[in-house]
């Protein structure tokens, strides 16, 4: 969900996004994402198996929403497969 003003590509490592709904309404046709684009006022739900144990980082592509001089930050986290 973007509540922003901002757009986010939403990319997650290793593991492809099953897109199954936007905006609270299924998708006739789900498709694999590399990257969602979440758009201002967007939401989508994603299926992703996490079948390969691994810390998998999530994060959005636009680099300054993410990184900084000091580091990651913001708009990161991880998807930890055991
Ligand atoms: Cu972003």
């Amino acid at each position: 969900m973007n509540e922003g003003l901002l757009i986010h590509p939403m990319h997650l490592h290793g593991i492809p996004q099953k897109v199954v709904a936007k905006d609270g309404h299924r998708l006739p046709q789900p498709y694999l994402a590399d990257t969602v684009l979440v758009g201002p006022g967007e939401r989508y739900d994603v299926i992703v198996e996490g079948s390969e144990p691994g810390v998998w980082a999530f994060h959005c592509h636009v680099l300054n929403h993410a990184e900084s001089p000091n580091g990651m930050f913001g708009m990161v986290t991880a998807m930890i497969v055991e």
